[in-house]
């Protein structure tokens, strides 16, 4: 399997990592939307985050955990956390990964 995010997660591709931990690394956005943009992906592959759902709860629990304990290292005043799911909702990496943004104003609805 051809994935980016494998080769990520499996150091192919050496990428600084702002949080790893058992079952979950994060790293920075290559096209970010705001001033902080991380993006948190399991270790294991799953095509969206209802699959990990089904396939490994804990890394979402996990996700959920390190994005907070980021927002906090980040000194991210709010922040917004975005799974796409889908070619129509603007998922283009096919390997489950939470957007983690912050740093600047967000409107609704988004675009
Ligand atoms: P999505 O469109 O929700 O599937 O988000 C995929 C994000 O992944 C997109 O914002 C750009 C980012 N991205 C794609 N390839 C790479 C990469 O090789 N390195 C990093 N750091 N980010 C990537």
């Amino acid at each position: 399997m051809n994935c980016i995010f494998c080769k990520i997660t499996n150091g192919e591709i050496p990428t600084n990592f702002h949080y790893e931990g058992e079952r979950v690394i994060a790293f920075a956005d290559l096209n970010p939307q705001a001033p902080t943009h991380l993006l948190l992906v399991p270790k294991s592959h799953y095509e969206n985050a209802a699959e990990l759902a089904k396939g490994d709860p804990n890394a979402l629990v996990e996700i959920f955990s390190a994005a907070e304990q980021l927002a906090r290292e980040f000194n991210l005043e709010g922040y917004r956390t975005v799974f796409n799911t889908g070619a129509a909702a603007g998922q283009s990496v096919f390997h489950a990964h939470l957007h983690l943004l912050g740093g600047r104003a967000f409107s609704w609805p988004p675009g």
